[in-house]
């Protein structure tokens, strides 16, 4: 399997052998492809996601950093942080018997003056592809001299053959702050979409995705994660974004590993934090 650097603007890693394809781009340290041997792609990316250095990608797995929601300042600083939109320097692109292991950092030399979060800070993700499994672990170091807190998300876009079909299991019990009624809540059993669905789950471990149209059940595990965040936008709003092409939310659902609310990480000075999220084709 041989890896070739991509020739899009945006630059990265890709593994695109006749039927395994994992792709990663610089712009963000943006996970766009895992489509195992055999598999249907497990990842989604709108048909009419941007390309731009300046615009998020649609689909894969964003990395939400140093905040996670809307923009600070007054709008003044991007929704969900400026890890997405930034240029990752790539540390390390291997081949492991299983797949493909890929390392990318991020620090002030990369991202300059950030006047909503103005911190010394490193940032490393590492993302392994392998035929059953996609571990992505997002390591935050503050270098700096004074403490620092942070929102953080992996906010995975799985692919599925129809959202409305989908089951997700394992936030039975969970508290959870719905963003589209503003409202806190209990989960009362599996989570099902018949509607715009936008829940933050608090303390939260393993969640099953069952999607029966492709017949497909995955496991999302992780770890130094609080919250789990369930979205699809439904009609109305995915019509309203103009990356999101006709009818495309029927086939995905994020399923995100955060720490975000009140469970922003604080570090002290020379402290990391490593989140991780896994996803195993069961
Ligand atoms: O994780 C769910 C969410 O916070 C939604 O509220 C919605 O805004 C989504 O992220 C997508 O955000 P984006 O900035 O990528 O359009």
């Amino acid at each position: 399997m041989a890896h070739e650097i991509t020739t899009n603007p945006l630059r990265g890693v890709e593994l695109n052998d006749s039927d395994v394809h994992y792709g990663v781009y610089d712009h963000g340290a943006h996970v766009w492809a895992w489509q195992p041997l055999g598999q249907d792609p497990v990842l989604w990316v709108s048909a009419k996601s941007e390309l731009e250095d300046d615009k998020p990608i649609r689909g894969g797995v964003p990395v939400c950093f140093p905040w996670f929601g809307p923009g600070r300042e007054g709008n003044l600083q991007p929704a969900h942080g400026f890890a997405r939109l930034a240029d990752w320097r790539l540390v390390d692109a291997s081949e492991t018997g299983e797949g493909l292991v890929v390392e990318y950092e991020l620090d002030n030399e990369i991202t300059g003056e950030q006047p909503a979060w103005p911190h010394a800070y490193r940032a490393r993700l590492r993302v392994a592809f392998g035929p059953r499994d996609l571990d992505l672990e997002l390591t935050v170091e503050n270098t700096g001299d004074e403490a620092f807190s942070y929102e953080e998300a992996l906010h995975t876009y799985l692919s599925v053959g129809d959202v409305r079909h989908v089951r997700v299991t394992g936030l039975e019990g969970a508290r959870y702050l719905d963003k589209v009624s503003g409202e806190w809540a209990d989960q009362v059993g599996e989570v099902e979409i018949t509607s715009e669905t936008d829940r933050v789950y608090l303390s939260t471990d393993d969640v099953l995705v069952d999607d029966p149209t492709p017949g497909r059940k995955l496991r999302i595990s992780k770890r130094g994660s609080a919250n789990t965040v369930v979205w699809n936008p439904w009609v109305a709003k995915s019509a309203a974004m103009p990356d999101f092409g006709d009818d495309e939310w029927t086939g995905m659902l994020c399923i995100e590993a955060a720490n975000a609310l009140d469970d922003a990480v604080r570090l002290e000075p020379g402290a990391s934090h490593t989140m991780a999220q896994r996803i195993t084709i069961l």
